[in-house]
């Protein structure tokens, strides 16, 4: 693994959402624009689109475009507060498959010169130029311009903001650091002078709560966070995150831009010879459900994968099949953590006494919605900030992003 010389760019559009509602209605050019509210609310006598002070009731903002920004209005805030903020200011349904397309285009546009890319949601993405540059920074500079021509052409116009650097994690600040329209270049010998005035939040992964914590020690910014002792920092944020802080904030970011898609699930499952009576083979099922979460265990480290949810799968005497699933709200990988979760599952099947239903002829046991452990530990990270704004839910259409 090649971890110095790397140059990794994280590339991020510019008020997705918003933009892409300009892209088919040029008309909305230079006006605030904010995307969240009902389908077919109607514009007023006199107006072509409807607008904020017609909304009522308790939804939130996706996002807002620079011009409704410059008034305010940000993602996640509730629309009858930005209808006081902006009363004026458009206000549109979102159409998610109109921003697939869109997604779907700017993304191809962005391989079709550089194949390494990571997808990361609807709007963003990382791209590995170390072999396209030859992990030179000038060179990348020139390929993040054409990158953003490319994107621009591809989607009628949309803008979006790139950050380089020599990892994900200082990539992935930077693209934030000139938007709209941005490209920031942070070469490793500049590390401390860009990122470490910034404040410890801009580290994603570092949300409201591990930052207010933070600051409560007398840590704000991330020089601040890169003087404080290891130790210290494993003491109070647990072995894993607290050495995590640490090398972020010292640039430090192994992580690689993973060009594969991912798979959704893994699974391992068993066909008896004979078929097995639920309570009078008890035993040799136990004994198939261990090796089953042995073999997948194993699967799960060599594809460096943890599981958020864990099934089962019964077929009955009869060919019926039942699954149930369970997601703890935990990542799982030991076999240990997934048999216990296949146990759970396996109490949800309504086995019978006798007849077809009390004899199985296959067990398996599944893995789904995978995640690598750096990922979890991010995304730990980032449910805890989200809840802590009450905002979850927000993010869950973009579970089926392109
Ligand atoms: N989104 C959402 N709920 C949120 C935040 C974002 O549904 N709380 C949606 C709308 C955004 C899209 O995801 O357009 C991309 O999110 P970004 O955080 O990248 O925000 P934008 O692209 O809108 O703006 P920026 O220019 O800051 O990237
Ligand atoms: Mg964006």
């Amino acid at each position: 693994m090649l971890l110095s010389g790397r140059i990794i760019a994280h590339l991020d559009m510019d008020a997705f959402y918003a933009n892409a509602e300009l892209v088919r209605n040029p008309a909305l050019k230079g006006l605030p624009v904010a995307v969240g509210g009902r389908r077919g609310m109607q514009p007023l006598a006199g107006q072509q689109f409807p607008t904020l002070a017609q909304y009522e009731g308790r939804g939130v903002l996706t996002t807002a475009n620079y011009e409704a920004r410059a008034l305010g209005l940000h993602s996640a805030m509730p629309t009858m507060k930005a209808a006081k903020l902006a009363p004026h200011a458009i206000l549109l349904p979102a159409d998610f498959d109109w921003y697939k397309t869109l997604s779907r285009q700017f993304k191809t546009a962005v391989r079709d010169l550089a194949p390494n890319v990571e997808d990361r949601g609807i709007d963003e993405i990382y791209i590995d130029l170390t072999e396209e540059t030859g992990g030179k920074f000038d060179a990348a500079i020139d390929l993040a311009l054409k990158l953003k021509a490319a994107v621009t052409q591809a989607t009628g116009g949309m803008t979006c903001s790139v950050g380089l650097s020599e990892n994900k994690l200082t990539s992935k600040i930077c693209s934030d650091l000139q938007k709209p329209n941005g490209l920031s270049v942070v070469r490793p010998e500049h590390f401390q002078d860009i990122i470490w005035p910034l404040a410890v939040g801009k580290i994603n992964g570092v949300g409201p709560k591990a930052q207010e914590k933070l600051n409560a020690m007398g840590v704000n910014t991330i020089a601040q966070l890169a003087a404080q002792p290891l130790e210290l920092l494993r003491e109070r944020f647990g072995e894993s995150y607290g050495l995590w802080m640490h090398e972020s904030a010292h640039g430090i970011d192994r992580r690689e831009v993973t060009l594969y898609s991912e798979p959704k699930s893994i699974s391992r499952e068993t066909t008896f010879e004979q078929d097995m009576h639920v309570r009078r083979h008890r035993d040799n099922l136990t004994q198939v459900l261990l090796h089953l979460a042995d073999r997948l265990s194993q699967d799960l480290a060599r594809k460096q994968r943890l599981a958020k949810t864990i099934g089962v799968k019964v077929r009955f005497a009869d060919f019926k099949s039942l699954t149930r699933d369970i997601t703890t709200g935990a990542v799982v990988g030991s076999a240990d953590d997934i048999l216990q979760a296949a146990r759970a599952c396996l109490k949800k099947i309504p086995f019978e006494q006798k007849g077809a239903h009390s004899t199985i002829r296959l067990l398996g046991i599944k893995a789904s919605h995978l995640i690598s452990p750096a990922d979890a530990a991010l995304e730990q990270a980032a449910l805890e900030s989200r809840k802590s704004k009450g905002q979850a839910q927000l993010f869950l259409d973009l579970e089926d992003a392109p």
